[in-house]
């Protein structure tokens, strides 16, 4: 399945080594992209990660995140270098170059050897090495098990593992989704094994709120949730204003597209938010309902069959008239999606 043969043979002697990841990372992204990172540098490889955009402070505990490079205006011209420079280009989470915004062009230029490490559906072929699964559920899960196949499970602390786990734990929806294979559970074993405090890193994720993002959750599921049951759709629309009104900061609408997804009988779910560039869509499903090729069809995206993203440079209004009027002609495929 995959050329661990041709990856021994790119990182057998020590190199400059880049890793980067999708726009907006989350646990999984940041996670998978800093495990490896801690992998590397003890096989004696200098290692820069960069990440198109920042990402939310309830993932800065993760090891490696002091020496993270965030994508600006502003350095561009060093992040531009660095592409240039690097012999081997990791990247993690993300399966088309323009998920990753100007750091892309710079990436498809670039003279160094690209790995794919990723889960999502129709990978872009951009990469002279791929390690790409759709099955897997998280990338973490495939650094993982990549860092085994290379014969260095020996080489995976308790730092690389609390990154990996934050990945996979995140991915499955703290091991709720259908992608929480035994190979998954049999990784998370070994985990604890080494001494990862799982549930410090759940607490770390999951419970660290300020107040305003509480009450934020509280006025979209109050005044923003629409539900359709009779195409077991639920939705939020979030407006530039209702984020200033919160004072809404990255990852605060993190998981709100879950709540909608968790109504008795919906499985379709989306929040629309208007981040001022672009109109964002993050699509969930349950069932045989593939929100990948929704998003494929209408809104510029994809990613899962039941976990997709998209966007839109039209209005917020437009674009929620636009997914309303999609609506009728999934119907019947709505209806037979079955929450498994
Ligand atoms: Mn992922």
């Amino acid at each position: 399945m995959y050329d661990i043969n041709a990856l021994k043979e790119l990182l057998r002697e020590p190199k400059e080594v880049m890793i980067t990841t999708h726009h907006k990372p989350d646990a999984d992204a940041l996670g998978s992209s800093l495990g490896l990172a801690g992998y590397l540098k003890k096989l004696g490889h200098r290692v820069t990660v960069i990440t198109p955009s920042d990402y939310p402070s309830f993932l800065a505990w993760m090891e490696g995140n002091e020496e993270v490079l965030v994508y600006s205006e502003k350095n561009d011209a060093l992040v531009r270098r660095i592409v240039g420079e690097s012999q081997v280009i990791f990247c993690l989470d993300f399966s088309s170059l323009s998920r990753i915004n100007e750091m892309g062009d710079y990436i498809r230029e670039a003279k160094g050897t690209k790995v794919l490490i990723d889960h999502h559906l129709q990978p872009e072929a951009f990469a002279d090495l791929n390690f790409s699964n759709p099955q897997a559920a998280a990338t973490a899960e495939l650094v993982y098990d990549i860092i085994k196949a290379m014969g260095d499970g020996d080489k995976i602390d308790t730092g690389i593992g609390e990154c990996l786990y934050a990945g996979i734990m995140t991915d499955t929806g703290s091991f709720r989704h259908p992608s929480t294979s035994k190979n998954v559970h049999l990784i998370i074993a070994d985990l604890l094994h080494i001494g990862v405090n799982t549930s410090n890193i759940h607490r770390l994720i999951y419970d660290s709120s300020s107040e305003l993002r509480l009450r934020f959750l509280g006025f979209a599921l109050k005044d923003r949730l629409v539900v359709r049951h009779e195409y077991r759709t639920a939705y939020i629309a979030i407006s530039a204003e209702d984020l200033k009104a919160y004072d809404s900061k990255t990852g605060d609408t993190e998981g709100l597209v879950n709540f909608a997804l968790s109504i008795e009988g919906i499985v379709f779910a989306a929040v629309i938010i208007d981040r001022s560039q672009a109109v964002k869509m993050s699509f969930r499903s349950v069932g045989d309902f593939s929100v990948n090729d929704f998003a494929r069809a209408h809104f510029n995206g994809g990613g899962h069959r039941n976990a997709a993203g998209g966007m839109s440079i039209d209005t917020l209004e437009n674009t929620v008239a636009k997914f309303e009027s999609l609506l009728p002609q999934y119907k019947d495929s709505l209806n037979a999606s079955i929450k498994k």
